[in-house]
């Protein structure tokens, strides 16, 4: 860091350089100003939501369109996302406290071969904000890891995430062996992941690809409200 960065303090900053120096610092991977950025921002009177989606996702799509380019590389990029889910620890506590009804229940994991999480822990974050119960899986799941989970756990909804094209088709083995095994039916099957869109969805049999975490709330709490109709019809 050189003498002049030295010297931003970051609460003087107004709103838009704070974002704009979080970008910077969440990109050089410095995980206790990112700490410090989120917590301004909370002082400030925004939304916990808001700061994970402006400052924190915002920054990440720089990194990742840089990453791309072979602008950035691996060790980089875990900096980055290691200070990443130092701001997010602050705001899980904040999203998980709406008080909003228990919703239902949600197991979720990144598929196998795949060590992204930083989306996956987002949407985790924000369902538990809006009332679901989640057990993450965490990353890396071969099928017999949903499986097990499905049947110890008993979730209304399935979620699984991958981030890479050579990872996505696993999706689709995991859907089959449940279909196999004629669980299919039972769960909710939601899909998510950067590579993914609505056709990889439908054709791997899902029952939705979600675009981003509030999508996927959004979606997970439509098909709870038919799962009840369906139940009290
Ligand atoms: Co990787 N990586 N990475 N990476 N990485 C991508 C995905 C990539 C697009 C970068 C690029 O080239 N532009 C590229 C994939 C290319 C492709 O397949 N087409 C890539 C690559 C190539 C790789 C490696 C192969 C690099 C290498 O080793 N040469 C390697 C693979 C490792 C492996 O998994 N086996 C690798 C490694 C890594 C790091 C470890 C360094 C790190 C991960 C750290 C971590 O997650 N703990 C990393 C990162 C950080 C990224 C980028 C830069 C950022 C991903 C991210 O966290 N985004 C990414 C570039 C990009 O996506 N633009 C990239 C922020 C996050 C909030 O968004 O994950 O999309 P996202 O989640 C969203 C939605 O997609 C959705 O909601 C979330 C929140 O809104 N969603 C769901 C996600 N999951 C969901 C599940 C649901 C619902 C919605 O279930 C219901």
């Amino acid at each position: 860091m050189s003498d002049e960065e030295d010297e931003i303090i970051l609460s003087e900053l107004n709103d838009e350089d704070l974002v704009q120096q979080m970008f910077d610092d969440l990109y050089d991977g410095l995980k206790e100003e990112i700490e410090e950025g989120v917590r301004i921002l909370l002082d400030r009177g925004w939304a916990p939501y808001k700061v994970l989606t402006e400052a924190l996702v915002g920054g990440m799509k720089i990194v990742g369109d840089d990453f791309r380019d072979g602008i950035l590389f691996v060790p980089e990029v875990l900096l980055a996302a290691n200070a990443m889910k130092g701001g997010m620890s602050i705001l899980k506590p904040l999203l998980a406290e709406t008080g909003a009804p228990r919703m239902g229940k949600m197991v979720i994991g990144t598929v196998k071969g795949d060590i992204h999480d930083i989306g996956k822990n987002l949407v985790s974050m924000m369902m538990e904000g809006a009332g679901f119960e989640v057990v993450d899986l965490g990353i890396n799941n071969p099928v017999e890891n949903y499986l097990e989970a499905l049947e110890t756990e008993k979730p209304d909804i399935l979620g699984m995430s991958a981030l890479l094209t050579t990872t996505m088709p696993y999706m689709k083995v995991v859907i089959d062996t449940m279909v196999e095994q004629g669980i299919r039916d039972d769960y909710t099957v939601l899909v998510g992941g950067a590579p993914l869109n609505e056709e990889f969805g439908k054709a791997i049999g899902a029952d939705a690809y979600c675009r981003d975490a509030a999508v996927a709330v959004q979606t997970a709490k439509d098909y709870m409200a038919r799962k009840h109709n369906q139940v009290g019809a």
